[in-house]
């Protein structure tokens, strides 16, 4: 191996030595910990040292690292005191995630460290956002991002190097080319000659280095981020490497051909490294010593505190209570007198233009959403006023936009993301469950991020543009969910979607869009999420609904004066309004819920669920939900209408009220 020390003193030198042999040492003793019975799981980066601990060299302390589950060297550059790693690996109170999330799963704001979740990917498009807001901000800071070559075949890898080409985002995306990926080997994963090669597809630099040596990842990466920091654009860094142990402990490595262990054994990072200094005479055998003593003393003082340390309290109250960003979010009145008719979509874009003037920091991203406005117009106008920077038109890739945003909010911004239709949605599915809900409750980290929803049936679009998904969104913690029905409520929830700093997916219908429409306050101002709303008093029934369901039953109540019924819009799904709805059912004593989503699984079931539980002894009939079919939305009007809630709503109305 040959190193190059120019720009290296001596000091340098031995600096980097140091810091290559900390995760060496720390991974040795793991492993003997694991022997013992005291840790249960290990992630070895056991020969791929160099390029983690490069990249913490090379980057400034306040520019963002995206490290995986094998650069420890990263979270040791940045000088992380050792017992806080440990005790995060333990599950102890003093690691980072209160004993929630394990090993490398965290993330840290002090340390600059954005850390991973399980599923290999998404980081990446996280990176992106976070890199879009130092662009946006012009503070010439770079942001890296990990992925193991495995990794790469994920679609998220895709989009986000692609987004990141595009928009001249300042990533250097870290490709740990160890051969493998759990056991199975490269030529299974892909196909081109080098790795490098996949930069072309993307009009992107693309640079492959000796991943195991020290020097030549740190000053490629170093001279990488100035040039960076110059002229923003992403690099596409191949470092060739290999995983002397198998991907966790328990895995072995039976499928590694053993000439294949014995070529790289010889190109141990750490051993030819140190033999290099030897020859050079800039270390001798007794600083080795020394240094080895040192850092395994710090090691060992370090897991003290860590075995010290009592387990997490459990409290379940302070476990439901750290979903959500409690921080109180500003309320905004608006002057009663200032009115404006607007309909259901200028509402939205009003909401959204105000949000857009209130909030410097606010960016929004979204399918064909400058120039062209979007597809239903929300944002038509919004290039001119707020500029390309902040109203951004995005490639086709869902994930990386909605992680993109995460990233936002991670750099300290705020970010509304259009999905072009709430159908589309799927393919941007992981970044919402996994990083924007369950950030918060993993490490502290807001995902102040809302998802605009165009969503519903009755336009005729068939299965792929009608479909009301909410359910899935109500089914996960960490989230809010909204569901205006009309034009004040649209944009009061949605100004309030933006204040609020947790992952908000605000549901719209498009049928509603320019359907209907009212008087709207003219002013910047909130609706409350989680309140209902009484549209209409009665007394013999409940009617609990909320989107669209709300106008079918309008109507319905508008053509039978002789039912007497309290009309419930939920307006918000998750928190839904359960005093408001329990309140009113023990008025009635009967309750129908009605929605525009399908039956099973759909929130109408939680919500009677929780009825019976609750109000047995309040109610006079059965709780009854009136739901779409369990089919996907048909095209053809007839099949459409034959489908929706709506066509069997008076009549299951009527049948109960006469129970
Ligand atoms: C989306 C997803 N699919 C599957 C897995 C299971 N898994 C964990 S690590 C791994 C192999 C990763 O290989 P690579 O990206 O090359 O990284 P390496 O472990 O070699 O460093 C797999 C398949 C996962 N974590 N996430």
């Amino acid at each position: 191996m040959e190193f190059n020390r120019a720009g290296f003193d001596n000091d340098a030198l031995i600096n980097i030595y140091k810091e290559l042999l900390k995760p060496r040492l720390i991974e040795e003793k793991m492993l003997v910990l694991l022997r013992q019975g005291k840790i249960a799981k290990w992630f070895s980066g056991i020969g791929q040292e160099a390029i983690a601990v490069g990249c913490g060299l090379a980057l400034d302390a306040d520019e963002y690292i995206l490290p995986m589950h094998r650069n420890l060297g990263v979270f040791t550059t940045r000088k992380i005191p050792l017992h806080r790693l440990f005790s995060q690996w333990q599950g102890k109170p003093g690691g980072f995630t209160k004993g929630r999330d394990r090993s490398f799963h965290f993330g840290t704001q002090e340390y600059h460290i954005i850390g991973m979740i399980s599923h290999l990917g998404p980081q990446m498009g996280v990176a992106d956002g976070i890199a879009l807001g130092n662009l946006l901000k012009k503070n010439n800071k770079v942001t890296a991002v990990f992925s193991g070559d495995g990794g790469t075949s994920e679609g998220d890898f895709h989009e986000a190097v692609n987004v990141a080409a595009v928009w001249d985002l300042p990533v250097i995306f870290i490709i740990e080319n160890n051969g493998y990926g759990l056991s199975t080997p490269s030529n299974e994963q892909f196909r081109m000659k080098q790795f490098i090669d996949k930069g072309i597809g993307y009009g992107m630099e693309a640079v492959q280095v000796d991943g195991n040596n020290i020097l030549e990842t740190y000053s490629t990466i170093r001279s990488l981020a100035e040039s960076l920091r110059k002229k923003p654009h992403p690099v596409l860094l191949e470092c060739l490497t290999f995983r002397m142990r198998g991907h966790e402990e328990a895995s072995g490595t039976k499928y590694v051909p053993k000439e294949l262990m014995d070529e790289w054994g010889k190109k141990d990072p750490l051993i030819n490294y140190e033999n290099y200094l030897l020859k050079e005479k800039v270390i001798d055998a007794d600083m080795i010593s020394a240094f080895r003593k040192e850092i395994k003393q710090e090691i060992e003082k370090n897991l003290e505190i860590t075995f010290a340390e009592e387990n997490p309290k459990v409290d379940t109250v302070t476990e439901t209570g750290d979903m959500y960003d409690t921080t109180p979010p500003k309320v905004y009145i608006p002057s009663p007198d200032k009115k404006t008719e607007k309909r259901y979509l200028d509402a939205i874009t009003d909401g959204m233009r105000q949000a857009m003037q209130q909030h410097e920091d606010l960016v929004i991203m979204g399918q064909d959403i400058a120039e062209y406005g979007g597809v239903f117009k929300a944002t038509a106008g919004f290039v001119e006023e707020f500029g390309r920077g902040r109203v951004r038109n995005t490639p086709i890739c869902e994930s990386a936009i909605i992680g993109a945003g995460f990233g936002l909010s991670i750099n300290g911004m705020k970010a509304i993301v259009e999905m072009q239709f709430a159908d589309f949605v799927t393919c941007g599915f992981n970044q919402i469950i996994n990083n924007l809900a369950k950030s918060y409750y993993r490490w502290g980290q807001k995902a102040d991020v809302v998802v605009r929803m165009p969503t519903g049936a009755g336009v005729n679009a068939g299965p792929f543009h009608s479909q009301s998904n909410e359910a899935w969104f109500v089914h996960t913690p960490g989230l809010k969910v909204v569901y205006p029905a009309f034009p004040s409520d649209a944009k009061g929830l949605l100004i309030a979607a933006i204040e609020d700093p947790n992952p908000v997916m605000y549901f719209e219908h498009k049928a509603l869009y320019r359907s209907i429409a009212e008087e709207v306050f003219d002013d910047y101002y909130t609706t409350e999420i989680g309140q209902a709303r009484l549209v209409r008093e009665g007394n013999d029934v409940t009617i609990v609904t909320y989107g669209f369901g709300v106008h079918w039953a309008l109507e319905t109540l508008n053509k039978n004066h002789d039912i007497s019924a309290d009309l419930i819009d939920l307006r918000t799904l998750l928190p839904w309004d359960k005093e408001c709805v329990e309140n009113s059912v023990r008025k009635t004593g009967r309750v129908i819920i009605l929605h525009e989503d399908t039956l099973i699984g759909g929130v109408g079931g939680e919500i009677a669920a929780h009825l019976s539980e609750h109000c047995f002894e309040d109610l006079d009939a059965p709780v009854i939900r009136c739901a779409s079919l369990d089919t996907p939305v048909p095209m053809n009007v007839e099949l459409e209408l034959n489908f929706l809630a709506k066509s069997r709503f008076e009549e299951q109305l009527k049948k109960l009220v006469a129970y």
